[in-house]
């Protein structure tokens, strides 16, 4: 059978793209409309919940209230894009094998592990998880270590919501992030690209920022089982491999965990990979991405911003050489 190959460039854009994209733009008019008090806010809900559950793909829908605070200008990303050029290593390393391989993965019943230096360790399902707190739609740009970048509306809330429910004590510096290893679910973790299970880390404070969501969902809908389901990770401001997916233990810890890429190849990918066009890879530049869906391969790509954008960050990082601390 051909498989299309969804290498940025090559695509053109379908009719069946044009529904959601005019969706999201619509929003972003009222959103603004919105900010600027010509709206009254009690529609808020009501218009966000109605606009996501247009997303019509079949899978389960996701209600969700659009949060202002994140709205961006940017065009969102199509829903067939976002879910089709993937990295997800657990289901092969070619961008187009997690759409393909991950349909059987079982995200139900499915429990995180809250573990590790907290007062109160607890196991949640997905259900508890889903009602811990109210659930956000926030737009988000995503920025790979490769050079390419989306814009993802996810449901979710900051994960500092779940931290003050178990409560860290005053021995936990970080968070690990452990997600699913089953090689009878997993087929790439036949390969050793990467030490299994795939792990990524936090310090408490990148952890605690209310940009740091706990994921449960996109485009008005459970997440897509190659975008990480039932529950991810997605911290905005860094390199797209520091959004851990399929998440099944949280650890809070003493020391700085050791991390799936930072293992994989240390002088390439440090701890920190906060989104930065001022330090290079060893291998290529990062001072300029490519939108997927958007830019084609002989467009001039765009400039990468200072924390992908997300430049109140940088308070986390006072004092520090980003260089040093790449
Ligand atoms: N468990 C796991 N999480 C992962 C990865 C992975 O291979 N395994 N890839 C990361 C990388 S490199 C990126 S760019 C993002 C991609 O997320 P998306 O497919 O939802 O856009 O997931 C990250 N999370
Ligand atoms: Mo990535």
């Amino acid at each position: 059978m051909f498989i299309k190959r969804h290498s940025y460039g090559v695509d053109c854009p379908r009719a069946s793209e044009i529904t959601p994209r005019e969706l999201f733009e619509s929003r972003r008019t009222f959103l603004k409309q919105l900010a600027v008090g010509s709206i009254a806010g009690g529609a808020l809900a009501d218009m966000a919940t109605r606009e996501a559950f247009a997303q019509t793909t079949g899978a389960q829908k996701l209600a969700a209230t659009a949060n202002p605070a994140y709205v961006i200008m940017d065009k969102v990303t199509s829903f067939k894009d976002a879910t089709t050029y993937n990295n997800f290593y657990e289901f092969g390393t070619d961008k187009t094998e997690p759409s393909r391989n991950a349909d059987a993965l079982k995200t139900r019943p499915w429990t995180i592990a809250i573990e590790g230096e907290v007062k109160r360790p607890m196991t949640l399902d997905i259900d508890s998880l889903l009602k811990l707190a109210p659930l956000e739609e926030r737009v988000y740009r995503l920025r790979c270590v490769e050079g390419w970048s989306m814009v993802i509306p996810w449901i979710g809330y900051s994960l500092s919501e779940l931290i003050r429910k178990v409560e860290p004590n005053g021995n936990a510096k970080y968070v690990e992030f452990v997600t699913l290893a089953d090689k009878k679910q997993m087929p790439g973790l036949r390969s050793p690209v990467l030490e299994w299970p795939y792990v990524e880390g936090l310090r408490l404070d990148e952890a605690n920022h209310r940009l740091t969501l706990l994921t449960l969902g996109m485009y008005g809908e459970v997440l897509p089982n190659q975008n990480g389901a039932p529950v991810r990770i997605v911290v905005p401001w860094k390199y797209g491999f520091k959004s851990p997916k399929s998440i099944v233990k949280i650890r809070f810890v003493r020391e700085q965990p050791r991390t799936a890429w930072n293992i994989a190849a240390p002088q390439e990918y440090g701890f920190y990979s906060n989104v930065n066009p001022e330090v290079d890879h060893p291998r290529w530049s990062q001072a300029t991405e490519r939108r997927i869906g958007e830019d084609g391969f002989f467009t001039r790509k765009r400039k990468t911003l200072m924390f992908n954008g997300y430049s109140e960050v940088a308070s986390l990082y006072a004092g520090m050489d980003l260089k040093k601390f790449f």
